[in-house]
């Protein structure tokens, strides 16, 4: 019903609504029009009423509430579906567990603050409130190798949102950083889940430091709201944010991947610049040179030699 007196609020435009036009409209009583009027207030709508006029939308809370994600939002796949939570423990796995239910794919698990977020191999991401702590169910055509180019598809949108949304100039930083300078505004998660050599499912996880305080946040960590001097809507960033994904998913289902690639390499802050990554086994360092066509980082080791690198944490070194 709620959801049904936002709908009616906002398409009158900021006009107002009489308790006669909603009990109309929506079959109840005007006595339970305005406890649910109260209930809104309370998620923090602001809604004023006056007397003869009736009631006027005069501020939506800047709450990743489902339906406020959706509204208006005109994806195809992405966010048909939305899961919307103040804590929970991680996104990323109760976004699993929704996949292995059998989620459709697009469903998003969006939350407030995470009291276990997960950065990789184990380590955790920082979620207090402020931040924006989303995951999203893929079920893309791919084999366990290329989950890279998933990830890529991910930082491009997060990137290109970020500068587009705020004119900020955030880089990539192989694979899954996106940075201001040297400190870390967003980091990206992309799990999955294979089956022999097909992958049933893909968790792409993205954390955005927005409006976070940053004395919350590890060092080298920033926030949207520190490097612009004030807040930006997390509903806005987080709409503008699936609906570019959506575009990049696109491209990567249509066999048009190298166009994301394309925009990645204008958007690294690793291409030519000499790096140490460190993986699981070694370490290797060279000049980072390219992405190839499977999302896999190219360096240019000091022997002349080319190596592929497809996971690892990337040190610039100078
Ligand atoms: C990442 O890991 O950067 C992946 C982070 C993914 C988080 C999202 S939030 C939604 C979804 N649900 C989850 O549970 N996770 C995903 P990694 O590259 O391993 O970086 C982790 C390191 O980043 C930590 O060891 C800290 O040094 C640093 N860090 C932790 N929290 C941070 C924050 N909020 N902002 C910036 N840096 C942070």
């Amino acid at each position: 019903m709620e959801e049904e007196i936002l709908k009616v609020l906002k398409e009158s435009q900021n006009g107002y609504v009489s308790g006669e036009e909603f009990s109309k409209r929506l079959g109840v009583t005007r006595a339970s029009i305005w406890k649910h009027m109260e209930s809104l207030r309370n998620i923090g709508y602001d809604i004023e009423a006056q007397p003869h006029l009736g009631y006027r939308l005069v501020g939506v809370p800047d709450k990743l509430l489902a339906h406020e994600i959706m509204w208006n939002l005109e994806t195809k796949i992405i966010a048909k579906k939305i899961y919307s939570y103040e804590t929970i423990d991680s996104t990323n796995d109760r976004a699993y567990k929704l996949a292995e239910e059998g989620a459709e794919e697009g469903t998003v698990v969006v939350a407030e603050r995470q009291s276990k977020g997960k950065g990789r191999m184990g380590r955790r991401w920082s979620s207090p409130k402020g931040g924006v702590y989303l995951s999203l169910i893929l079920r893309p055509k791919l084999m366990p190798t290329e989950i890279s180019k998933l990830t890529l598809v991910a930082a491009v949108s997060v990137a290109q949102t970020i500068r587009s949304a705020t004119g900020l100039q955030p880089l990539i930083k192989w694979p899954n950083d996106i940075l201001i300078g040297r400190n870390k505004l967003c980091g990206i998660l992309t799990e999955l889940k294979a089956e022999q050599d097909l992958t049933a499912f893909v968790i792409l996880g993205i954390g955005i430091n927005v409006n976070t305080r940053i004395s919350l946040l590890p060092k080298n960590a920033t926030s949207i709201s520190k490097e612009l001097g004030r807040d930006y809507s997390k509903i806005d960033l987080t709409k503008l944010l699936l609906k570019n994904i959506e575009s990049h998913y696109i491209l990567f289902k249509e066999n048009k991947f190298k166009a994301v690639i394309d925009e990645w390499r204008n958007l690294s802050a690793i291409l030519g610049r000499r790096v140490k990554i460190t993986d699981k086994l070694r370490t290797i360092e060279g000049q980072a040179i390219d992405i190839d066509e499977g999302g896999a980082l190219v360096v240019r080791l000091d022997n002349g030699f080319n190596e592929r690198i497809l996971a690892g944490d990337v040190i610039l070194v100078r």
